[in-house]
C-alpha cells in the first residue's frame, strides 16, 4: 500500500540510534523507515536533507486555561497554548486537570476536556492536580478516573489552597500504589516559606527578588527529603517535579542509589534565569517570579549535570503563563510585593530550542539524550509510549524536522502564546524546529500554521511502568504494622 507522505533523506533520530533513513508515513502512523521507499500515492514528500527527523516533543508539565489559586487565570487557553507549543516542536502536552478543595475531580476532569476538545490544535493528555483529598476523591473519584487513562497526578507540600499535609500525602501515595499511578510532588516546605515570607515583609523587603529569598534552598531539599522518605515508607514511585537546587538533586540521586524509583524534572527556568532576574528595575522582576525560584550559576550547572547523568528523567516547561499587566503578574498594582505576584513564567515554545542549542549545541548532552529529554521520558514515564515519543514502525506520525544550524533571536514578538514577554527575549539559539508533524499531519511549516481549531486528540494515558513500585520482598503493607515490609520492625513505632 502506498504511503500518504515520505519523509525523505533526512537524519531520524531516537533516543538511541541515530540513522539516515526515509520515514513513510500512513494513515497518521510510521509505517516504514529504510533507504530508498517508494514514492507517496501523489507524490507528497517532504526533503530533509540536512535536517534532523525527531519525535514530536512532548511537554509534560504545563498550566493551560487554569485558574490560580490567587483567582487569576492563565493567559494561555487551548488554543494558543498548543499552537505556541506547535510552533516549539511539541506534538503532544501534559497538562493539569486541577481541583480546586471542594470540587469534584470529575467534574474538573469534564471542565477541561470541554476546553481543550474545542481549541488544542496538537494532542493532549492531563495530569490531575489533587487538592482536596477526600474520601470520595480517593475511595471513588480517583481510582475510576485512573482507569480512564489520567493516571498521573500531582500534589504540593506549598501554597495555601493546594498544600497536602504528610498525612494527606501518605494517602494519596498509597491509593497511587494500589491503583498503579504516578504521583508529582511539588516539594517546598510551606512554613519555611511563609515565616521567611512575613519577616521579609514585616522588614519592608516587598520587591520581586525577595520571592527567591523567602522561597528559601534548604525550603525546598528539606521537602524533597521528606517527600522520598514517604515514598519510601509506603514503596512507591514518585516523581520531583521542577527541581531547581544542587542540594534537592542530591537527595534525588543519593534515593536513586540506594534503589528507590525516584523520578526528577527541571524545567529551562533553572538552566537559563538566575535569581538576579528577579532584581530588574521597578515591577520587572515580577516576570521571572515563579516556584521554586531560579537559584545560581552553580545550580544551573548542577541541573545541567542531573540532567545528563540521568538524576533528572523529564524537562518540561512548566509554562504558566500570565501576562505581565493586571490581568497577571500586576493583577494587584503596579508595585505588588513579592507574595502577591501570581507565580510562573512563560517556556513552552522555546523550551525545546533552549535546550538543543544550548544543550546539544554545547556539548552538555547528546542527541539521543535530547530526544529522551525532549519526548521519549515522558512517554514513558506517563504512560504514552511506543504511541507517542519515538519514531518507530506503528507509532504515531508526531515528528519535528530541525533545522540544526538555524540561529535564532528569541523575541516576545515572534513566540505564538500569549503572554506577551519572554524571560529569553534576545537570547541567540542555534536549531529550531521547522517543520512539524501531528498524527502525519503537517501542522508547522514555513512558519505558518495549518491546524484547526480542535484537531488535538486526548490521549489516555495507560498505568505506566514507572508507576510500578519496586516489588520490594513484600509489596503489600504489613497489616501488623501498617509499614511497607521493607520498613524494619524495629525502626516501627509500636
Ligand atoms: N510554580 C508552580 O508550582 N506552578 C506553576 C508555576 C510556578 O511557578
Ligand atoms: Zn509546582
Ligand atoms: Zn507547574
Amino acid at each position: 500500500m502506498a504511503f500518504d507522505l515520505v519523509i525523505r533523506n533526512g537524519t531520524v533520530a531516537t533516543a538511541a540510534d541515530i540513522f539516515a533513513a526515509d520515514v513513510g508515513i500512513r494513515e497518521g502512523r510510521v509505517a516504514a523507515l529504510g533507504e530508498g521507499l517508494e514514492t507517496a500515492a501523489d507524490g507528497r514528500e517532504i526533503d530533509a536533507t540536512g535536517k534532523l527527523v525527531l519525535p514530536g516533543g512532548i511537554d509534560s508539565h504545563l498550566h493551560i486555561e487554569q485558574l490560580s489559586g490567587m483567582g487569576l487565570m492563565n493567559a494561555d487557553d487551548f488554543y494558543s497554548g498548543t499552537v505556541s507549543a506547535a510552533f516549539g516542536g511539541n506534538t503532544t502536552i501534559i497538562p493539569f486537570a486541577a481541583q480546586h478543595r471542594g470540587q469534584s475531580l470529575r467534574d474538573v476532569v469534564k471542565d477541561y476536556h470541554e476546553r481543550a476538545a474545542a481549541k488544542a490544535v496538537i494532542d493532549y493528555a492531563f495530569h490531575l492536580i489533587i487538592s482536596d483529598p477526600t474520601e470520595q476523591v480517593l475511595g471513588q473519584e480517583l481510582p475510576a478516573l485512573i482507569q480512564d487513562g489520567y493516571t498521573s497526578f500531582k500534589v504540593y507540600t506549598t501554597y495555601d489552597m493546594l498544600r497536602l499535609d504528610d498525612y494527606q500525602m501518605l494517602e494519596v501515595l498509597a491509593l497511587a500504589r494500589r491503583e498503579g499511578a504516578l504521583v508529582m510532588v511539588h516539594a517546598e516546605n510551606h512554613e519555611v516559606i511563609r515565616w521567611l515570607g512575613e519577616r521579609l515583609l514585616a522588614g519592608g523587603y516587598r520587591a520581586p527578588k525577595y520571592h527567591a529569598v523567602a522561597h528559601a534552598r534548604l525550603a525546598e531539599s528539606e521537602a524533597t527529603h521528606r517527600v522520598i522518605a514517604l515514598a519510601e515508607l509506603l514503596d512507591v514511585p514518585l516523581l520531583v517535579v521542577h527541581v531547581s537546587t544542587a542540594e534537592a538533586a542530591a537527595e534525588i540521586r543519593r534515593a536513586q542509589d540506594r534503589g528507590l524509583k525516584i523520578y526528577g524534572e527541571t524545567c529551562p527556568q533553572y538552566l537559563f534565569l538566575t535569581a538576579a532576574d528577579l532584581d530588574r528595575p521597578g515591577a520587572e522582576g515580577a516576570m521571572f517570579c515563579c516556584s521554586p525560584p531560579p537559584r545560581d550559576a552553580s545550580a544551573q550547572e548542577a541541573m545541567w549535570q542531573a540532567l545528563a547523568n540521568d538524576t533528572f528523567q523529564v524537562f518540561s516547561s512548566d509554562h504558566a503563563p500570565y501576562r505581565f499587566d493586571e490581568s497577571g503578574k500586576l493583577a494587584h498594582g503596579p508595585e505588588p510585593d513579592f507574595k502577591h505576584v501570581a507565580n510562573g513564567v512563560p517556556g513552552v515554545e522555546v523550551r525545546l530550542p533552549l535546550l538543543f542549542s544550548e544543550g546539544v549545541g554545547k556539548g552538555r548532552i547528546d542527541l539521543n539524550r535530547f530526544v529522551a529529554l525532549a519526548a521519549t521520558n515522558a512517554a514513558r514515564l506517563y504512560g504514552l509510549y511506543p504511541r507517542k515519543g519515538t519514531i518507530a514502525v506503528g507509532s504515531d506520525a508526531d515528528i519535528a524536522i530541525w533545522d540544526p544550524l538555524r540561529e535564532v533571536e528569541i523575541g516576545a514578538a515572534m513566540l505564538h502564546d500569549n503572554v506577551g514577554y519572554t524571560p529569553y527575549e534576545g537570547r541567540r539559539v542555534t536549531g529550531w524546529p521547522e517543520i512539524v508533524l501531528r498524527r502525519g499531519k503537517v501542522i508547522v511549516a514555513d512558519g505558518a500554521l495549518d491546524a484547526e481549531r480542535g484537531s488535538g486528540a486526548f490521549q489516555p494515558c495507560a498505568s505506566a511502568e514507572a508507576a510500578k513500585p519496586l516489588g520490594r520482598p513484600a509489596p503489600e503493607l504489613d497489616p501488623e504494622t501498617n509499614f511497607a515490609a521493607h520498613i524494619q520492625p524495629e525502626d516501627s513505632p509500636t
